[in-house]
């Protein structure tokens, strides 16, 4: 395998930078909610940069945004790589934007160096890949993947009433240079780079996360209905406590599951209660539980512990429970041609990498469902993520990107006379 062009590292940085001013916290992270007026903004300036460079520039009805670079051979079906532009709410300025630039970063690299690729090279910003303003996460390759809209997806409401489908239609309008195009369609390759989100390439030393796959994520949605009723007069017999059945529930849960099991994860990361008053029984309380597991079997009997206990305990404290799906995704694992290239990549460069698995759910998962996808992971600093102060060292953005370039040019390669 020869080694490819060098990536600009400066302009690269530069961009990076460029971007995370688009919707800065005072904290030094992004708040880049899906859909929303920064999410807008961040998706035009990808468009106009890559516009400037003469890629032509796409979007589908789920607002996927792709910039094209033609190849020897259009008819080929493209090599995408990509990720996304959205972010969590204290999110950080490297989570999908990362390798979303990247990705432009190589486009630009192959149009500097004038290299005729055999068939055309995509990038693609994933819509809505956090899911926390809209669920389900990576709504946007869900949607490619699935080739039109789950039912009722789009439906969905965030917390201040804003309908997705209201907030999707001003995103593609707000672009209107784009053309439109349907959604999915073949591809000869996927390839996303990505920071780790997690502790272990740092604790390694190695500088190139080599992804073998992604483990699977449910997230549940627990309801509690319990009977509002006065803080001082009611006596514990007579309670009907929504919060108090919660609180057990949470508990228990954090108690057994993960001390039992070093491979599972599971958070509560939000919870609401009505009707919030100091000297008032909470009558409701619902809480998010996001659980995730490398054995999608092990997910299904969690779920169903979960289910159990949540019955029991609303039933012993008087109240009511149920517990809906809002996002079920199974674990995937990557394709080995790509893990190869991958690694050869890293190894040509003389850049320490190790094989691993994803903790964090990407656009790729869903894309390992259609064709052959894999990921290239780097160090985040003290394997922090889904924070304002998510950081990734120059050089360590840079080798991610040049390891994203000859992967890709080999994988175009390789790939499209498989
Ligand atoms: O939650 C996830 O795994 C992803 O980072 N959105
Ligand atoms: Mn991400
Ligand atoms: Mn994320």
């Amino acid at each position: 395998m020869t080694r490819g062009p060098v990536i600009d590292g400066r302009r690269l940085l530069a961009h990076l930078d460029a971007f995370a001013a688009i919707g800065a916290t005072p904290a030094g992270g992004v708040n880049r909610p899906a859909l929303g007026p920064h999410d807008r903004a961040a998706r035009a300036l990808l468009a106009e940069l890559g516009a400037a460079r003469g890629f032509s520039v796409f979007q589908d009805a789920a607002a996927n945004l792709f910039l094209r670079r033609a190849g020897a051979d259009n008819d080929r079906p493209p090599m995408l790589i990509g990720s996304h532009l959205d972010s969590q709410p204290t999110g950080g300025r490297f989570d999908g934007a990362l390798g979303t630039l990247a990705a432009l970063e190589v486009l630009e690299t192959l149009e500097d160096q004038k290299i005729v690729t055999a068939g055309p090279v995509e990038l693609v910003a994933w819509t809505n890949e956090e899911g926390s303003r809209f669920s389900p996460g990576a709504f946007g390759s869900q949607v490619y993947a699935h080739g039109a809209f789950p039912a009722g997806w789009q439906d969905a409401v965030d917390s201040n009433g804003a309908r997705l489908t209201d907030e999707l239609a001003a995103t593609l309008t707000a672009l209107p240079a784009a053309a439109e195009r349907p959604f999915g369609g073949r591809f000869t390759g996927y390839l996303e780079l990505h920071i780790e989100q997690g502790p272990l390439l740092e604790r390694d030393g190695a500088l190139i996360g080599v992804v073998e796959g992604i483990q699977g994520t449910r997230w549940l949605e627990v309801s509690i209905e319990g009977q509002v009723a006065h803080a001082g007069t009611t006596p514990l017999a007579d309670r009907h406590d929504a919060m108090a059945v919660a609180a057990t529930i949470i508990a228990r849960l954090q108690e057994t599951v993960m001390p039992a099991d070093a491979d599972a994860r599971l958070t509560v990361g939000r919870l609401s209660l009505t009707p919030g008053a100091v000297n008032v029984i909470p009558g409701e309380v619902t809480f998010s539980i996001d659980l995730r597991h490398p054995n999608g079997p092990e997910i299904e009997r969690l779920e169903a512990e979960i289910i159990g206990l949540t019955a029991e305990t609303a039933a012993s404290g008087g109240c009511h429970a149920s517990v809906r799906t809002s996002m079920d995704v199974a674990p995937a694992r990557f394709d080995r041609r790509l893990i190869g290239i991958v690694e050869d990549s890293a190894k040509q460069r003389a850049f320490p990498c190790r094989r691993m698995f994803s903790g964090a759910f990407h656009d790729a998962l869903f894309m390992a469902r259609l064709g052959p996808a894999a990921m290239i992971f780097v160090p985040c600093r003290g394997g922090l993520s889904h924070n304002e102060a998510e950081y990734v060292e120059p050089h360590q953005v840079i080798a991610g990107a040049q390891v994203l370039c000859d992967a890709t040019l080999e994988a175009v390669a390789a790939l499209a006379t498989a």
